[in-house]
């Protein structure tokens, strides 16, 4: 079985769909699963492709765990909001345009179905894999541990530019965590003092001009796509900051064979 992890999509349905070419022409759908690390729809310019590959994806048989990020719970309460009889002028721009392309395109209620059932998997794990990994859209609290941190915490922490990120704080004791949520330049990867791979944040800005990167946990390899957004420059210099100076815990992210298309 191969676990192909994939991180925040924002909306980027044409990047989604030719990096899942990329997985189809690789992969079975028999002995694979895909897991998507959250935010799905919101930000970028096509969700409506998003909802599409997914629902595509599974009736040609693959698996597909979705796990919720902010942005899921943002959605659904925009969505809510407005079926409340709160008026769309009143919603959020990334909601509101969200929202606005799925009606237009026929598939609110799908991705509505699709954002219910993220919302059941704050965590993911792969039941009797080896090595044991868990799949969180923004990360945990070291401190408290992966089962005690909240779930809010699980979906929202991410470091200011004056804070360590939480992956500088974590021994690695949990085993390997893949998240997303921040945007980096580079999948981070963070080995612990074994030289074992103990966190990945696999984030890597595509809504923000970067790239959408695919994790394959078991053969250890990281693949990836060019996003065809422009690049944000505030946010990319942002992504860039201090904090993302190599450490000593952190060996370079390790993308032993790279693929970039698009
Ligand atoms: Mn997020």
């Amino acid at each position: 079985m191969n676990h192909l992890v994939i991180g925040d999509i924002h909306g980027c349905g044409r990047e989604l769909a030719a990096l899942v070419e990329m997985i189809e022409a690789a992969y079975r759908p028999e002995s694979s699963c895909l897991v998507l690390l959250g935010d799905l729809f919101t930000k970028g310019p096509a969700p409506e492709l998003v909802v599409r590959e997914i629902r595509r994806l599974r009736k040609q048989g693959w698996r597909i765990e979705l796990v919720c990020g902010n942005h899921e719970i943002r959605l659904l309460g925009a969505i809510g909001r407005l079926r409340g009889g709160v008026e769309a002028r009143r919603l959020d721009r990334i909601e509101r345009e969200t929202i606005e392309r799925l009606v237009e395109h026929g598939c609110l209620e799908q991705a509505f179905t699709l954002l219910l059932e993220a919302t059941q998997t704050i965590e993911y794990r792969a039941a009797g894999s080896h090595p044991g990994f868990t799949v969180v859209h923004a990360g945990f609290e070291p401190s408290l541990g992966l089962e005690a941190t909240p779930d809010h915490i699980k979906m929202h922490i991410k470091a200011r530019k004056d804070e360590r990120d939480w992956w500088e704080r974590y021994d690695g004791s949990e085993g390997l965590v893949i998240c997303g949520h921040k945007p980096v330049p580079e999948p981070v990867l963070v080995r612990s003092e074994d030289g074992a791979p103990c966190v990945l944040n696999l984030d890597t800005g595509c809504v923000l001009g970067g790239h959408l990167s695919c994790y394959d946990v078991e053969s250890d390899l990281i693949f990836q796509v060019r996003s065809q957004q422009p690049i944000d420059a505030r946010r990319l210099e942002f992504a860039l900051s201090p904090t993302l100076v190599p450490t000593s815990m952190r060996s370079a992210s390790d993308a032993r064979a790279r693929t970039s298309v698009g």
